[in-house]
């Protein structure tokens, strides 16, 4: 298809608007077809960028570089009118000056390339609650993941007919080409200084440049789902969250459906597709990343998953950690800095055997393959932000309803991140505004997900509904907005609110497998179960000053590794110390940067929780 098929005045005028900016050598509008798939992939192995995998039915792997492997937060921009607007949490630049200093950059950037023009849609096509998106690139790698990533192509051009509304997302990997050159097997992408990955929320607008890299590139996922949908979702009256969405049933075959909030590469892919431990227990997948949610005329909040695919974190997926992700990624998935196996199949760490021979680590070196499917960090054969991008059909646990235009009525909301001490293993809010406080000081050590900064790793980072890095707008009117719905609700169906934490560590016990006082993967659905029971209004909790926590033996613990067992009362008690040290750092560094922002009912529950750890 060419421009002149585009029937949309305003995406037309818009798509030749940029033609003229970044003078690409040609323009070409999707259409979401496999043909167009296996012709862009077979662009991309010719070209040296792309390696088809012999053990992999229709899969490929691709290189990118050292400084392209994660999202950039520090270069990431929320352009709103004010920086009020942007809040203290986002990184913001005048949008005037930004739109000059990105103008200058785009200007003749795609030379050399094909401009693609890819009509896609967040949410089931035509559904109510789904949104549309034309994204212009000049990344072959783009198109292919977004095919994956988001519903794409003529129907998405028919759903908007003339005059639909969408959201206009441009990106470029910031690398033009002088005539005759290319870009010899080598990742396209521009240097960090010049990597911007802007936003413009008024308009609804999203402008990319210089990264071809998840997050930074495929503009539907973080950019337009989560920072540009946040903004509409406040003006809208919904929730567009950092959360996976997981169906759980129990032995008696009731179903419940719960979302979770974690931060990047803490596991929320292997929650979603978990195998229970605990008999009679299931778990089906809707979404590993994103919900959409919003009230049903019933007054139940219901959430969609925007997404058509996993964007995963491939090292640690192994059989024991995910099968099913495993399962999921056997076929027709893109890798992106795994290595490479000499019978032409994938291996990273821990993915649960070593490697045999030689293997081309992700920097393209080939090096011996160790005797241990560990390495030694900083030399890993997988980069640790390294990825598989799957279709969500494939995963062998996706829920039939995973694409039902309504969406699935929300039970529980679970907040999350990586705390080595003070947070327990669960302990559930008093109410919903309570629980509005538990998702604002959420707290997590650092993963490679976020940043291209191997320093920065492990440091513990206050990440607010682990949405920090996604807000469109400022982080305090964020609070305020969850805080309002909630009290427009009908209190009784509204979803509780749990804040877990797998993560705690003991480095001393020699028994713990990495320090870790708690099994995690497979055994989190104890966790679940008690949850779920407590939807039910069981009674299994007992009150303490942090929260409803679990009763002495309401945890399912059989079968548990006995040092687990011994671990579990440490991690399902209050550590008071702890947490006045926790109440402490939120009054003076956490809450003072929202400064009127903040709604009050935060502070009253933090002067609440004082007082509780101190009576
Ligand atoms: O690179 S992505 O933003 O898509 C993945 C992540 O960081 O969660
Ligand atoms: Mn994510």
């Amino acid at each position: 298809m060419t421009i002149n098929d585009i029937k949309h005045p305003k995406i037309k005028a818009w798509v030749e608007e940029v033609v003229k900016m970044c003078q690409p050598d040609d323009v070409y509008v999707c259409d979401g077809s496999q043909a167009e798939y296996d012709r862009l992939m077979k662009k991309c192995v010719d070209s040296g960028l792309a390696t088809p995998l012999a053990k992999k039915p229709n899969s490929f792997l691709f290189r990118s570089l050292p400084s392209d492997v994660a999202r950039v937060e520090n270069r990431t921009f929320i352009s709103s009118k004010t920086q009020d607007a942007a809040g203290p949490t986002n990184n913001w630049i005048n949008p005037d000056e930004l739109k000059a200093t990105m103008t200058g950059l785009y200007t003749g950037c795609m030379k050399g390339r094909t401009m693609y023009v890819i009509p896609f849609c967040m949410g089931p096509v035509g559904s109510s609650i789904s949104k549309n998106g034309i994204e212009l690139t000049d990344s072959e790698y783009v198109v292919l993941n977004m095919h994956i990533m988001t519903r794409v192509g003529t129907k998405v051009l028919d759903v908007l007919g003339t005059d639909g509304t969408f959201v206009p997302c441009l990106h470029s990997v910031g690398k033009p080409l002088a005539e005759g050159e290319t870009d010899g097997g080598i990742w396209p992408c521009a240097d960090i200084e010049n990597k911007y990955i802007s936003h413009f929320p008024e308009e609804r607008l999203i402008w990319s440049y210089g990264s071809g890299y998840g997050g930074n590139a495929l503009l539907g996922k973080k950019c337009f789902a989560l920072r540009i949908a946040s903004v509409i979702a406040r003006d809208e009256g919904w929730l567009a969250e950092h959360m996976l969405i997981l169906k759980l049933t129990n032995p008696q075959g009731e179903v419940k459906y719960i979302t979770g909030a974690f931060p990047s590469a803490c596991g929320k892919t292997n929650l979603a597709m978990l195998i229970p431990t605990i008999p009679g227990w299931k778990v089906e997948t809707i979404g590993d990343d994103i919900a959409w949610m919003k009230f049903g005329k019933d007054g139940r909040l219901y959430a969609i998953n925007p997404e058509a695919g996993f964007f995963g974190v491939a090292p640690g997926t192994s059989a024991e950690s995910n099968k099913n992700a495993l399962i999921s990624a056997e076929k027709n998935t893109i890798f992106t800095n795994c290595a490479l196996t000499e019978d032409g199949d994938v291996w990273w760490e821990q993915i649960g055997y070593p490697a045999k021979g030689k293997l081309v680590d992700w920097k393209g070196n080939t090096r011996d393959a160790l005797p241990k499917d560990t390495s030694p960090k900083g030399e890993e054969f997988a980069h640790p932000n390294a990825r598989f991008t799957a279709p969500a059909a494939q995963c062998p646990c996706i829920a039939p309803e995973w694409e039902n235009p309504e969406g699935v009525p929300i039970s529980a909301i679970l907040f999350g991140g990586r705390r080595p001490s003070t947070v327990p293993l669960v302990h559930q809010s008093r109410n919903w505004n309570h629980g509005v406080f538990l998702g604002s000081i959420v707290g997590s050590e650092i993963t490679a997900a976020s940043t291209i900064d191997a320093s920065q790793v492990g440091k513990i980072r206050r990440d607010p509904f682990a949405i920090l890095p996604f807000c469109g707008y400022n982080m305090g009117d964020y609070f305020s907005h969850w805080i309002k719905l909630g009290a427009k609700a009908d209190q009784d169906k509204l979803p509780k609110i749990f804040y877990v934490n797998w993560f705690r560590k003991d480095d001393d016990n020699k028994n713990l497998p990495g320090g870790f006082m708690w099994p995690g993967y497979s055994d989190n659905s104890r966790v679940l179960a008690w949850i779920f029971d407590r939807c039910n209004g069981a009674d299994n909790a007992i009150d303490t000053p942090i929260g409803f926590m679990p009763k002495e033996g309401s945890i399912n613990t059989d079968g548990l590794a006995d040092h687990y067992k011994k671990t579990l009362p440490a991690i399902t008690s209050v550590d008071k110390e702890g947490w006045l040290k926790e109440v402490k750092d939120v009054r003076e560094n956490h809450y003072p940067k929202f400064g009127s922002h903040l709604p009050k009912e935060l502070v009253e529950c933090l002067d609440d929780l004082e007082k509780r750890l101190n009576s």
